[in-house]
């Protein structure tokens, strides 16, 4: 039998050939695929999340990281896309209109995904009206903006009060980030939650769909 643990090492160690494999054989054991997210690739993602936030990886060692839970992730997806087994959540991310910097919320996105949420990555530059169509269309619990330029960076307040105008406030939380961003000006635009980092985007999406 495939040891979780196992595949979480490998995980950790950005060996993206030997997560697939053992993800394989997992599943050809009959390992669930939840069992796979919450035993081996979100704990993996968990330590690697825990390192970056004290400065003991950086950004390569996250994104290679992040290519390994992938490798197993495209083996687990098509089975619990295909029913029974559940998502932690949902959510919508994208680099706000004017915006090109992505590096940041491709991180935040797989932390999402390594922490068990279905992630829909819209992109860079991505209009008001895209984020409303998404959420009419998919119905995510939250909606995850980022931006890094103090111009493009007050385009997020417009956002919010896009997904207003539509009668979608109530139905999604709203996350905000980038380097310009901080907590007093989340609250200022009414989001509902910042973090400066992408564990603690993580967080906050758990915090507040636990509420
Ligand atoms: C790489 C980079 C680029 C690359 C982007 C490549 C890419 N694919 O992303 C390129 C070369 C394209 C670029 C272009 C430009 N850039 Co630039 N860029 C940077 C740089 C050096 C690094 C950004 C980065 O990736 N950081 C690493 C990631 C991991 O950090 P992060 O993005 O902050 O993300 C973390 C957190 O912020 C948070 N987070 C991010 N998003 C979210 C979302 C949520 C919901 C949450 C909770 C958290 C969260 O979690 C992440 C992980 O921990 C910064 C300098 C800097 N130190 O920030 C300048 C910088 C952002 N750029 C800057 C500028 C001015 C530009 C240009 C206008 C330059 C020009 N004259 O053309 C253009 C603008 C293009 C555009 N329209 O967007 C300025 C912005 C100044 C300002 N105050 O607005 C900066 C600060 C450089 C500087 N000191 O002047 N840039």
């Amino acid at each position: 039998m495939v040891d979780f643990n196992e595949i979480a090492q490998a995980l950790i160690a950005g060996k993206s050939a030997r997560v697939k494999e053992l993800t394989e054989q997992a599943l050809s054991e009959n390992a669930s695929p939840r069992d796979l997210l919450d035993k081996a690739f979100i704990p993996g993602m968990a330590v690697i999340g825990e390192r970056f936030k004290k400065g003991e990886c950086f950004v390569p060692e996250v994104l290679i990281a992040a290519k390994a839970m992938h490798a197993g992730m495209g083996l687990v997806k098509p089975l619990i896309a295909k029913g029974n087994e559940e998502y932690s959540g949902k959510v919508v991310i994208g680099t706000v209109r004017g915006d090109m910097h992505d590096i940041g919320k491709n991180l935040v996105a797989m932390m999402l995904e390594g922490a068990g949420f279905q992630v829909i990555d819209l992109g860079v530059d991505v209009p008001v009206t895209k984020f409303v169509e998404t959420i009419q269309n998919d119905s995510p619990n939250v909606v995850a903006l980022s931006a890094l330029l103090t111009t493009t960076m007050l385009s997020m307040k417009d956002v919010i009060a896009g997904i207003e105008q539509a009668g979608l406030r109530n139905k999604v939380k709203i996350i905000i980030g980038g380097a310009p961003v901080t907590q007093k000006y989340a609250e200022q635009i009414g989001a509902d939650g910042y973090s400066s980092d992408a564990p603690g985007a993580v967080d906050i999406a758990k915090t507040l769909l636990a509420n």
